[in-house]
């Protein structure tokens, strides 16, 4: 709780930074609302076979936030900024078609706070394309936000592995969250792939 009060202080002060991205994040909501309705849709057709299962899986949200952040991690460790920023882009529609009568009512308060977060961090690096060292310092805070979602509802039926880089963040270290044993830094890229290690598997 402290690490995600901690992280709506940076987030703060980090768009009042970046309030050049303002124009470019209502083009982003713009296309969103296109995508929500065709992928709302599509989810209707999904959902007549798959209820069942989706009402009783409590790790139904948590598994599609998963993928799209492990898109946006892999696009940061190859150093590719325009496609980490699709990946967020894809990340906030995702966030937006999220079913809440899918979320248990015990869980809907950890799940408002945490994707607030994560839906903040994935706009500005959706609307950051080609400013990879600003979309880096988002994705810190996402890492956190995405490894407190993982605690509340599960990894989605996959392995991950919590993985921490000491030379991150300023020196000040920073983790993120893998589907792969091997390390592929998202924080430093093509500098340095393997710097860091898998402090936690999450089975
Ligand atoms: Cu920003």
């Amino acid at each position: 709780m402290k690490n995600i009060m901690i992280g709506v202080a940076i987030a703060a002060t980090t768009l009042a930074a970046c309030n050049n991205g303002n124009d470019k994040t209502t083009d982003v909501k713009n296309n969103d609302i296109n995508t929500d309705t065709s992928m709302a849709m599509h989810q209707q057709t999904t959902d007549t076979t798959s209820s069942q299962s989706v009402a009783t899986n409590p790790a139904f949200p948590a598994k599609e936030i998963i993928a799209g952040y492990l898109q946006l991690k892999n696009a940061l460790a190859k150093d590719n900024s325009q496609d980490a920023a699709a990946a967020g882009n894809a990340m906030v529609a995702t966030l937006a078609k999220v079913d809440m009568k899918t979320i248990p009512e015990q869980q809907m308060k950890s799940y408002m706070d945490v994707a607030d977060d994560i839906k903040e961090h994935a706009e500005h690096i959706g609307a950051n394309g080609g400013k990879i060292e600003h979309q880096r310092e988002h994705f810190i805070m996402m890492s956190k936000d995405i490894a407190d979602l993982v605690k509340t509802f599960g990894n989605g039926g996959q392995t991950l592995y919590k993985d921490f880089c000491p030379m991150a963040n300023d020196g000040k270290g920073a983790i993120w969250l893998s589907e792969v044993k091997e390390i592929k830094n998202p924080y430093l890229g093509s500098k340095m792939p393997d710097c860091g290690t898998v402090k936690e598997t999450i089975k």
